[in-house]
């Protein structure tokens, strides 16, 4: 009695199966799991020196302000939680006495040597790379959002 009403069970399941397979393509094969052991991707490429900086409201604080003359790459960082900018300014002005005009550093002022390169629009939380190459000499990186190098973000580095 239980035997047979397996044996139906079964039946029914079969035909289920079947009704549902019928009409229709077989479905594709699963696709495989991927097992391969290949490397992950590398990390992007960051020529010269790295040098971390972290921005937030209102420092710059950089991992190493002792530099080689050479490609630089800078890995910004914003801990927020303003959006900021990182700028790299030539100067032999002191990082807290460059001249300011209507709350910004006057990057035209004579002083500054040289504007390297910039990144704009760091939002809170994410990251961006700049590469410049620095001469030996004075630099002085800042975030010139009107008000924030006034605030304190600056940090002075030495290339020798
Ligand atoms: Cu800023």
């Amino acid at each position: 009695m239980l035997r047979s009403a397996a044996i139906a069970l079964a039946a029914v399941a079969t035909v289920t199966l079947a009704a549902c397979n019928s009409g229709s393509t077989p479905a594709p094969a699963p696709a495989p799991v991927e097992t391969s052991t290949a490397p992950a991707p590398s990390e992007a490429e960051t020529p010269g020196t790295p040098v971390s900086a972290t921005e937030a409201d209102f420092s710059i604080t950089l991992d190493n302000s002792d530099l080689a003359a050479g490609e630089t790459t800078f890995a910004v960082t914003n801990d927020g939680p303003s959006t900021h900018e990182f700028v790299v300014l030539q100067t032999d002005d002191a990082p807290d006495a460059l001249p300011v005009a209507n709350g910004a550093v006057d990057e035209s002022a004579p002083s500054i040597t040289a504007n390297l390169g910039e990144i704009e629009e760091i939002t809170t939380g994410s990251s961006k790379d700049l590469t410049v190459t620095l001469d030996a000499g004075k630099y002085v990186v800042i975030c010139n959002i009107p008000g924030h190098y006034e605030a304190g973000m600056h940090a002075g580095l030495t290339v020798a």
